[in-house]
């Protein structure tokens, strides 16, 4: 641990002791001179330590002598962890917020208790930080600005986001003669859900010389919509977009393009087992290739396509999205990794609403828009009464939409299929909204929580476990109400509602809306692996919105699935009858449990 290190261990601990409620100005002090002192201090630190140089250095007393000491000598500084460990996650979050200092901080979070940044900023458009006393309407303002700032210079973006971007640049680089392959690399191929930029390798023919890298460098950096450039190679190009996210751009010779794609797709997570793997069998692997070692010296191991290096270390081809270091090496070398889902898989829409409740098109614009996309069903999900903000369905409005169902469906002959769904709420104690004389009228009902999101993790947990034992629950939607880089969501127990999930034989879906993303993929592995179904719901309020079964995809293959784990790869009137078995086998359990 370096000087430079352990000072910014001291500033951290200075601003942690700021943020706390009883904050000692000179403690804090203390702890920043301190750091200063290590900054401007001659020599080798851990020299120092070790021949007990400090003492009497300007700066550093006896105490913060100690702590220098102990971040030397352990690695760690015990107080740091503590204060870590005990600060709130939303007052660190507040210190990002340009002009916000842990005074103000804590005369917020005293007040107002926010729970997020989005929090504080509706704290702000409801007028109540300006009634802090010492704060006032200019502050209040200058706070709202500095959280505007924070959001669109937040150090990641959303999936879609990104993805949009690339795909921009993607379609005009892939009209270059000059280009051989051309992939989209980094988390964004791994398809994460957010990412920090966006990786692109391109090859050339092995023969290619400079004026052919050269003409594609300057190509993508006169692309439309690039608000700089922060380097130009011939090797390496790098620039920011108009969405505020930076783009690398690599130019590689075609033989060397697996192993380039290979290396900045990463993860760097996944890189590490792998390269250990290689080690065992007597080669190397990095960014140039994968080579055999024998007699001290390196021999190259072509390698034409991803899939080859992968061969060569007698494993199966892993698809991206799984190269997390989650089992996926021992897997491909037992041959056991899943099929994954794909698009051509999916036959229907789950989750979906339409004018009767907060959707902006009628049933049959939705439907026609599904029969576009290749699709054979739509369950309609639109809002239950509870959820009043977004026009939701009273008991007579579920009848008329019934009518009008039966009768589409007459019309439609069976060429396409529209399924009797609800979104219905969970209201605050766990029961829904809707009594079960109702909900036994319904192919599929979906709950979800719209309401009381700041109950205590125990009251939210056991809300959503009642609902969960409801026999007539079939999916439980956007299960954790996060928004990704806006809300965290609810505070439940995740893993708990899991096993209950799969236990019951009650679905969790993917909620496929690029801001929600919700079961993680995390979770859905977790899920999968107790026999957790999971479907990919769009939660489509228009017909765009149908394509975002596109995002769902990405998670349910990073969360391991195959089409036999996701209900809506089945035909109508099988998965009619998954729904109507669900239903039967848990009235019958529920009957014998009561
Ligand atoms: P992010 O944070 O969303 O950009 O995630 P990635 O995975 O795209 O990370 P990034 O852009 O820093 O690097 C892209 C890939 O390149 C990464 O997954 C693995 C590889 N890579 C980059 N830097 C290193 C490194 O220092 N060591 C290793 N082993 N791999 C690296
Ligand atoms: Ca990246
Ligand atoms: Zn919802």
């Amino acid at each position: 641990m370096d000087k430079a290190q352990v000072a910014s261990m001291l500033e951290e601990i200075a601003s942690l002791l700021a943020l706390k409620a009883d904050s000692n100005v000179f403690e804090q002090r203390a702890y920043e001179n301190a750091a200063r002192a290590l900054n401007s201090l001659d020599g080798d630190l851990t020299q120092l330590v070790e021949q007990k140089k400090l003492k009497g250095t300007p700066g550093l007393g006896a105490t913060l002598i100690k702590r220098v000491e102990e971040a030397v000598q352990e690695g760690h500084i015990a107080i740091l962890n503590e204060l870590r460990a005990n600060t709130p996650a939303v007052k660190l979050e507040m210190m990002r917020i340009p002009g916000v200092g842990p005074k103000k901080i804590n005369a917020m979070y005293d007040e107002l208790h926010p729970k997020s940044i989005a929090d504080l900023e509706q704290a702000c458009k409801d007028d109540k930080v300006a009634k802090i006393p010492g704060f006032g309407k200019k502050t209040q303002e200058k706070i709202l600005q500095g959280i505007a700032f924070l959001q669109q210079h937040a150090d990641r973006f959303r999936f879609d986001v990104a993805f949009t971007e690339a795909e921009r640049i993607r379609a005009a680089l892939a009209t270059l003669p000059e280009i051989v392959r051309l992939e989209v690399a980094g988390s964004l191929r791994r398809r994460r859900e957010t990412v920090k930029d966006i990786d692109m390798v391109v090859s050339v023919s092995d023969g290619a010389g400079q004026d052919e890298r050269e003409k594609i460098m300057t190509f993508f950096t006169s692309q439309p919509g690039i608000l700089s450039i922060t380097g130009k190679g011939l090797t390496k190009s790098s620039v920011v977009l108009a969405s505020g996210i930076a783009m690398d751009l690599r130019v590689v010779s075609d033989s060397q393009f697996p192993s380039t794609l290979h290396h900045f797709t990463g993860s760097r997570e996944h890189h590490i087992p792998l390269r250990r793997r290689a080690q065992n069998m007597g080669m190397t692997i990095n960014d140039y290739g994968l080579f055999k070692i024998s007699d001290g010296s390196e021999e190259l191991i072509p390698c034409h396509e991803e899939s080859d290096i992968y061969a060569a270390l007698n494993l199966e081809y892993i698809a991206p999205e799984l190269r997390e270091d989650t089992g996926e090496i021992e897997a491909a070398a037992q041959h056991k990794l899943p099929k994954l889902v794909e698009q051509s898989d999916m036959r229907g829409i789950l989750h979906a609403h339409s004018t009767y409740s907060d959707g902006q098109r009628t049933i049959r614009e939705m439907v026609d828009a599904c029969i576009e996309r290749g699709y054979s069903y739509l369950g309609l999900s639109d809002h239950s009464k509870a959820a009043a903000y977004a026009g939701g369905l009273s008991e007579d409005d579920v009848r008329r939409q019934w009518e009008e169902i039966d009768r589409l469906n007459a019309e439609l002959k069976g060429r396409f299929r529209i399924l009797k769904g609800i979104e219905c709420d969970i209201l605050k104690d766990g029961t829904l909204d809707f009594e079960n004389d109702l909900l036994a009228g319904f192919d599929f009902v979906i709950v979800s929580i719209h309401s009381n999101f700041n109950l205590t993790p125990e009251e939210q947990t056991r809300r959503m476990l009642r609902a969960i034992a409801n026999p007539y629950t079939s999916i439980i939607a956007h299960p954790t109400g996060r928004l990704l880089l806006g809300r965290a969501g609810y505070t439940l127990d995740m893993e708990a509602v899991v096993d209950a999930a799969a236990r019951e034989g009650v679905c969790i879906e993917i909620n496929a809306h690029p801001s929600r993303l919700d079961l993680d993929w995390r979770l859905v592995r977790k899920g999968r692996e107790k026999g957790l179904k999971v479907p990919i719901g769009p939660d489509a309020h228009t017909t765009e919105g149908l394509d975002d079964v596109f995002y769902g995809i990405g998670i349910a293959r990073k969360g391991w699935l195959s089409a036999e784990d996701v209900p809506n790869t089945l035909e109508a009137d099988e998965l009619l009858r998954f729904f109507q078995e669900q239903r039967e086998r848990r009235l019958k359990q529920s009957s014998v449990a009561h």
